[in-house]
């Protein structure tokens, strides 16, 4: 997959996607990250690339020209279709499912504001999808287009080594992930689970499973919609909760 990032801060993605999973789909060719600079097309000596917000208020906004021109030179630099992304607070909220849909395009163009943001003329003209990472504020888009290029790198075919499978995280099945534990069995800090000792796999699945849906009730009742659960899931949910007490 190839990401283009049109950013002030180029760089800083880059070095975002270099450790770990990321890193590795780099090398691997899994991935293929490039950064625009949009300071290297804005115009005169100063190479402006904002400017004050009409109507007046604090801040800056960044300038529509030198952003797509880098958009533009973002575009030609390889004949596939690329979407192109504005990652702003006034996004949709990303999802585990979005990311599943945008980690199979062939290639993406991320956009990156600073400042109040961008002229609202360029994300009419040239964005096609506006996403959100979290109802909080960044002071760039930089980070939010590294946790996008991040998701979406470690579900690409051969990003993850067995022992890092997407198949169980959280979000796989709409269900926060069930607790996890180690060596040793015995600790100051409490015992492992015994039916995780017990070598029993379907009673570990379904130990597993009723974690998820306890937690998931009990931390997110947002993700579950309990009346569509299976006969089977609202029965171990019933069981966590009397185990909860
Ligand atoms: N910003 N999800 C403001 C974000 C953000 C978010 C990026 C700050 C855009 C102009 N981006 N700039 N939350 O807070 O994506």
């Amino acid at each position: 997959m190839r990401i283009d990032v049109v950013s002030l801060f180029p760089d800083f993605i880059a070095q975002c996607a270099a450790f770990g999973v990321t890193g590795r789909a780099v090398e691997r060719g899994l991935l293929w990250l490039h950064g625009w600079n949009p300071r290297d097309y804005a115009e005169g000596n100063y190479r402006k690339v904002d400017d004050r917000p009409f109507g007046g208020g604090p801040g800056m906004v960044m300038l529509i020209d030198p952003l797509r021109n880098a958009l533009q030179a973002a575009r030609q630099a390889d004949p596939a279709p690329s979407r192109t992304i504005y990652l702003s607070p006034q996004g949709r909220p990303l999802t585990q499912s979005r990311v599943r849909e945008l980690a199979g395009e062939q290639r993406l163009v991320l956009l990156c504001g600073r400042y109040e943001g961008i002229d609202e003329r360029l994300v009419a003209a040239e964005v096609d999808e506006e996403i959100s990472i979290g109802d909080y504020v960044l002071s760039g888009g930089e980070l939010a287009a590294a946790v996008l290029v991040d998701a979406v790198t470690r579900l690409q075919e051969g990003a993850l080594n067995d022992a890092e499978s997407a198949q169980q995280d959280s979000f796989g099945d709409g269900l926060l992930d069930c607790p996890h534990y180690t060596r040793p069995v015995e600790h100051e800090l409490g015992a492992v689970p015994e039916v995780l000792l017990s070598g029993n796999h379907a009673h570990i699945a379904a130990w597993r499973r009723m974690q998820s849906l306890g937690r998931t009730s009990q931390r997110r009742p947002d993700l579950l919609d309990e009346q569509a659960l299976s006969k089977a899931d609202r029965k171990l949910l019933e069981q966590w909760r009397v185990e909860q007490g």
